[in-house]
């Protein structure tokens, strides 16, 4: 199947993020990505451009107007920390109504946490990985079966005008917007952490559904507030997943979510693998074998298929589940 990649997206290079109040190394890096291709082996195809209108399908322009601009104007601002970062935050409570005027109030308005730095290369990445999963779309919609995105930084987080979790633009729901026209869309998250962003996107919207497996957020797990059970309506199913939980109930919550999407006539799934064991940022023990079952799993659905790339932070085995999925997935369709 093509892979579909864009150099830009290693642009986006955080040293740090910021956790409890204290900077430390980043999960999500350049690295990820380069590992993920060289397991993959394949010839990327590289991401075309594309217009600001497939974003503005889920996306608030303000987002995108401050993305673009954010690191250039902080850095212009002369501040103590050279990546943008909040300090005060719009919290529902204050009822605030504007975008604030400090270059350094700025951040709290449009991010939810101090994980999700931006520096100097962050947009062009994250408008690259947006690129690149509207390729894979026009590739799918062009008649290829399945396409993969190698999308980096990941997007599954971002909601229609707030950013946070390592995600600066919602590729997954970018993707499903597009595809949305040719037919209703699913789109299943199988990263380990709740899609909370694609979930708030397409709420109440009959013509993408959301289904989400993940780790328990009622257990103290990032989103913390979101993606749990009974969240689920209509347009969204959350399947959240105690720690610790391994091969056979992950399947059987993956099974769900398939049998969720069916009706539909185009698949986006999010393909976060740091439910994997031993992935640093999640207590799920899912094995490489267990996720080329997914894969079959999506598969059997037989719709065409757009996979973009979410989390996975365990350098060493990042690659090889991707691979392990993306085979299952090429498997049960034949
Ligand atoms: C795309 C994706 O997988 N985003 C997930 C971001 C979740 N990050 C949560 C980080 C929680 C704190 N990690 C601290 C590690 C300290 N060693
Ligand atoms: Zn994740």
């Amino acid at each position: 199947m093509p892979v579909v990649w864009s150099d830009r997206c290693l642009l986006h290079d955080p040293a740090a993020e910021i956790w409890v109040g204290v900077p430390g190394p980043a999960a999500e890096t350049p690295a990820r990505a380069r590992a993920i291709l060289d397991a993959l082996d394949a010839r990327p195809v590289d991401a075309e451009s594309h217009s600001d209108e497939a974003l503005l399908a889920v996306h608030e322009e303000a987002l995108l107007t401050y993305l673009a601009g954010a690191w250039q104007e902080w850095d212009a601002a002369d501040l103590p920390q050279e990546q943008v970062v909040p300090y005060v935050f719009a919290h529902r409570e204050l009822g605030a109504r504007r975008e604030p005027a400090a270059v350094w109030a700025k951040p709290g308005w449009f991010a939810y946490d101090t994980m999700t730095l931006v520096g100097p290369g962050t947009w062009e990445a994250a408008r690259a990985a947006a690129d690149a999963a509207l390729t894979a779309v026009d590739l799918v919609t062009g008649g290829e079966p399945v396409a993969y995105a190698c999308t980096r930084p990941p997007g599954h987080h971002v909601t229609h005008a707030a950013f946070g979790g390592s995600c600066y633009l919602n590729n997954a729901a970018i993707a499903a917007a597009a595809l949305s026209e040719a037919g209703p869309v699913a789109v299943l998250d199988l990263d380990a952490h709740h899609g909370n962003g694609t979930q708030e996107i397409f709420r109440g919207r009959d013509d993408v559904r959301t289904g989400s497996v993940h780790v328990d957020p009622g257990a103290g797990w990032f989103p913390h507030f979101l993606g749990f059970a009974d969240e689920s309506d209509d347009s969204n199913l959350n399947v959240p997943l105690t720690p610790g939980t391994g091969d056979g109930p992950w399947l059987e919550a993956v099974a769900e979510l398939v049998g969720w999407a069916r009706g539909a006539a185009g698949l986006v799934v999010a393909l976060g693998v740091d439910a994997a064991a031993g992935d640093p940022e999640s207590p799920l023990e899912v094995s490489g074998a267990a996720f080329r079952e997914a894969g079959r799993l999506l598969g059997t659905l037989a719709l065409p298929t757009v996979v973009v790339q979410e989390g996975g932070y365990d350098l060493h085995n990042l690659g090889g589940l991707v691979r392990e999925t993306l085979l299952g997935l090429e498997e049960g369709r034949s």
